[in-house]
């Protein structure tokens, strides 16, 4: 419906090798643990979560990322873990990941200023791999997976009767 609001977020998608490291990684776990594990293709790591967003602002959404010249970004995913508050078992970044947080924070300011955001957030990076999970008891060690991510993705996130899917939507280049 063309006037319906999308859920959009701005995020970093896997390489496929990450995607398949990891999504092989979650298999592992969910005998244990239980839940809902995410689909390969659809694994990524969200810099900006904007919620709804109505269809009629797609465009100006589009020009602003473009408009933007972020840097690429290093990232070094190296630990599993599991959030008790929202049950999910996750890959993230064992130190602080400096660039990381930089290009969440830029991203984030433009969208506060254009009206896209109410206000920025910290990001504690991490890629979503299991949700509904129950604890897993001790996590596997993660062999640290290591890229520099190239481009910014614009995602939808749609709801189905079996949880979230998302689609990414638009790409650009980091610098
Ligand atoms: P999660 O994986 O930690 O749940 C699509 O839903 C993406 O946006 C997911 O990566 C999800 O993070 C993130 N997301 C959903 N709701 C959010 C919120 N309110 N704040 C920040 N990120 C959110």
């Amino acid at each position: 419906v063309a006037a319906s609001p999308a859920r959009l977020f701005f995020a970093l998608w896997l390489p496929p090798a990450v995607a398949q490291k990891l999504h092989r990684q979650a298999g592992g776990i969910v005998g244990k643990s239980g839940g809902r594990l995410m689909r390969e293709e659809s694994l990524h790591l969200t810099l900006a979560f904007l919620g709804d967003v109505p269809e009629r602002r797609l465009p100006e959404l589009h020009r602003l990322a473009a408009s933007l010249s972020l840097p690429r970004v290093p990232v070094r995913l190296d630990r599993l873990g599991f959030w008790r508050h929202n049950h999910i078992v996750w890959a993230g970044c064992g130190e602080a990941a400096p660039d990381l947080s930089a290009l969440a924070a830029a991203l984030q300011k433009a969208l506060v200023a254009a009206g896209f955001l109410d206000g920025e957030r910290a990001v504690t990076p991490h890629v979503t791999l299991l949700r509904k999970a129950a604890h897993p008891g001790e996590l596997p060690a993660l062999p640290a997976q290591e890229w520099s991510a190239g481009e910014l993705v614009l995602a939808r996130s749609w709801r189905t009767d079996r949880g979230s899917t998302y689609e990414p939507i638009a790409r650009w280049p980091l610098h």
